[in-house]
């Protein structure tokens, strides 16, 4: 069905896009000095690069509770967590810059909102039980996005990838040993923990984008293989997968309506509110601002350093030029 939608909104039947279309489908991978459409390019960088803002961005929340972890050890757990989702935002920069975008361009673009980021990160981390909330579910939804993108068509993306779900299943356990801890513990924990659940299921979900209907770049992307599987899709096997995991800290999904539905093999779940989703994504959501507001102090306040190491770069070239 997809590829007969694309086939009729793209037009582009010249032989260099056939042969293309043709290396896609037969699951070869695409390299950057390979020809690719300039419209595979230009969604490459929007999806590689929105990942990667939202990996950057990403640490914001959980940077907030290092200070505040209640004991060493998780205090350097979470350190080093932190300090993962800087490595891959810095991975899928590169793999971005292989497509002929720098990486201050498109930290530019995020700057002035004209790329985004993860909706998820909008949204406040008001106790600890939020951090094994957002490592259980938050972590738990970008692995079972990426988990299908390690066989996506573009090579440096793939790959990065690969490292990338090996990291995040160490962050999802994590986040699953601090619920298990606090569903065991004291009621006022285990009251914590579940109401760090009912804050961050709908956002969760959200994560997985908007529903199929309302999926604009989902048909041409799968077409590309830049996508693997379509929003709902996801979303469903997510459901499926977390629900257990609930029942298993004896947490309950703060969702009436959640029922088990034999015959399609999966959980019948609510919608997220698709609204307060679009207005996210304008930037009106609870954190946009202090996040953006966060980004550009760092962006501005590391101006010296970026300076210093081009007037480097520029010195030792030159040097370099002169002995030559
Ligand atoms: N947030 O046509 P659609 C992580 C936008 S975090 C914001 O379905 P697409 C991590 C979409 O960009 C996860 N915007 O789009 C975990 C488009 O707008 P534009 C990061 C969203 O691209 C812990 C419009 O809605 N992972 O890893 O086919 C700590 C229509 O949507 C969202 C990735 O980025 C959203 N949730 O599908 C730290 C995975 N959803 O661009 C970090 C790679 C949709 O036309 N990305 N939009 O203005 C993807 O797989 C896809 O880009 C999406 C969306 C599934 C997210």
């Amino acid at each position: 069905m997809y590829a007969q939608m694309v086939k009729s909104e793209t037009a582009d039947d010249s032989a260099e896009a056939v042969a293309f279309q043709a290396r896609i489908d037969a699951g070869e991978k695409i390299e950057p000095k390979d020809w690719m459409p300039a419209g595979y390019r230009k969604t490459l960088i929007r999806q590689i690069g929105q990942h990667a803002h939202s990996e950057i961005v990403g640490q914001l929340p959980e940077g907030n509770w290092i200070t505040r972890a209640p004991t060493l050890e998780r205090k350097a757990i979470l350190l080093a967590k932190v300090q993962d989702e800087a490595g891959h935002g810095l991975y899928l920069y590169c793999a971005a810059e292989t497509l002929g975008v720098t990486r201050d361009e498109m930290t530019e673009m995020l700057l002035d909102g004209r790329m985004k980021y993860s909706s998820i990160f909008n949204y406040p981390t008001l106790t600890w039980a939020d951090m094994g909330a957002v490592g259980w579910l938050v972590d738990g939804a970008a692995i079972m996005n990426q988990v299908p993108l390690q066989r996506t068509s573009f090579g440096p993306y793939s790959r990065a990838m690969i490292r990338v779900c090996k990291e995040e299943s160490f962050h999802q356990r994590q986040g699953y040993d601090i619920m298990m801890k606090m569903a065991q513990g004291t009621p006022e924990q285990k009251a914590m923990a579940q109401n760090a659940l009912n804050r961050f299921w709908y956002p969760s979900l959200m994560m997985f984008g908007p529903s199929d209907k309302d999926s604009v770049h989902s048909a041409q992307s799968m077409a590309w293989k830049i996508k693997m599987n379509t929003n709902d899709e996801l979303r469903q096997k997510f459901v499926d997968q977390t629900v257990p995991q609930a029942e298993y800290l004896g947490l309950t999904v703060p969702d009436e309506t959640l029922t088990w539905n034999e015959e399609k093999g999966g959980y019948d779940f609510a919608e997220p509110d698709w609204d307060e989703f679009f207005e996210v994504i304008k930037g009106n959501g609870p954190c946009n601002t202090e996040r953006l507001a966060a980004r550009n102090k760092a962006w501005d306040e590391g101006k010296w350093v970026r300076d210093g190491l081009l007037a480097h770069a520029e010195k030792r070239n030159a040097r370099k030029v002169a002995a030559e």
